[in-house]
């Protein structure tokens, strides 16, 4: 198992003699059990998945190449005396996830490790079953946008819309949206995270839907902006400049440049046609287990881009009081550039 492997190679450069992972993704990732409470401590030659009697069941079936051991008391304390018992002295720890109790508790006992994000970095390339999930989870956001074009109507709010869609995604196989769904439509498209409200749906308002589905336990993620009775000539105009900086991004972004380059090749597009200040959030992110997680295609990230690293591809462009524009494909990095796993159309429809 590959993952693992990359685990025990930690355990070795960092002279740790064990990682104890009690985050929910974390402990998911590594081990495959979906319980809500546990922990998971990997050695150099172990494998433990700790939990309550819940789970004992579950935790067996869901993670069999791991030795389940049924925690007794409250988890921490279990640990500590567990850990003890198996005389590990030195233990890595989540530094972004474990809180201070936690910490001070574990620094009783024990010589501790910050490995804060390791195991985040392990989870940027997906492995051949965490992709089939993923192409499942988009092909489910593809299908929905295409069902909800023929839903929507001017004059509805953007909450039924949002319910229509997350219900449709759900017929589909989905356990639920991903995060909040977005629906802006209007002066509220101005808003780049403007969940779905009241607002009515006007003839003239451009809509802006940013939504994904959870299959499975992996996330989807796409954006795309339609016209109710057409629109402005600038919002048309701002639709087409963000087009035109999706699709060279979708182009030009390969392995092998890091973020802040990726970032700057849509950057540059919507800099040069004036709306360089309106495009105030970063290129896109990784997806997964978690609908943003590593690498940022950001100014600001130096991650370098590799094979079957999962990342969005969402520039945008906000004008308060007029409105906005977003268009997002999910992507899988591949050895000669971007493979687009979102195929909704983005030629701009009009209601
Ligand atoms: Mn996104």
């Amino acid at each position: 198992m590959i993952k693992i492997d990359k685990v025990r190679a930690l355990i070795d450069s960092e002279g740790i003699d064990g990682l104890l992972v009690m985050s929910d993704y974390n402990r998911r990732y590594l081990s495959g059990f979906t319980g809500s409470s546990g922990a998971v401590i990997i050695t150099k030659d172990e494998k433990y998945l700790i939990s309550d009697f819940r789970y004992d069941a579950q935790a067996r079936e869901q993670a069999p190449d791991f030795e389940f051991v049924l925690q007794k008391k409250g988890l921490l304390d279990f640990l500590i005396q567990f850990m003890k018992g198996k005389n590990l002295k030195v233990i890595g720890f989540e530094g972004a996830h474990v809180n201070y109790n936690t910490y001070s508790r574990l620094q009783e006992n024990f010589e501790l490790t910050p490995l804060t994000d390791e195991v985040e970095k392990i989870r940027m390339y997906k492995t051949s079953d965490e992709l089939q999930l993923i192409r499942k989870a988009c092909e489910i956001a593809d299908e929905s946008y295409e069902f909800i074009l023929k839903y929507v109507q001017s004059g509805m709010t953007e909450l039924q819309v949002k319910n229509a869609l997350e219900s449709h995604m759900t017929k589909l196989g989905a356990s639920g949206a991903s995060f909040d769904t977005i629906v802006a439509s209007g002066y509220r498209g101005a808003l780049p995270h403007g969940v779905a409200s009241e607002k009515i749906i006007e003839t003239g308002d451009m809509v802006t839907l940013d939504f994904g589905a959870y299959y499975k336990g992996y996330a989807s993620d796409i954006t795309r902006s339609f016209a109710v009775g057409g629109v402005s000539d600038e919002m048309e105009r701002i639709y087409n400049i963000v087009l035109e900086a999706q699709l060279k991004a979708l182009d030009h972004v390969k392995a092998g440049m890091t973020g802040a380059e990726a970032d700057k090749v849509a950057r540059d597009v919507i800099t040069e046609h004036g709306y360089g200040e309106n495009f105030g959030h970063s290129l896109g992110h990784g997806f997964g287990l978690e609908v943003h997680e590593r690498p940022a295609l950001a100014k600001s990230s130096d991650t370098v881009l590799e094979e079957n690293m999962c990342v969005t591809i969402e520039p945008g462009i906000y004008v308060e009081d007029l409105g906005g524009v977003r268009i997002e494909d999910d992507c899988l990095v591949t050895g000669t550039g971007l493979e687009k796993l979102t195929y909704s159309s983005k030629e701009l429809f009009i209601l």
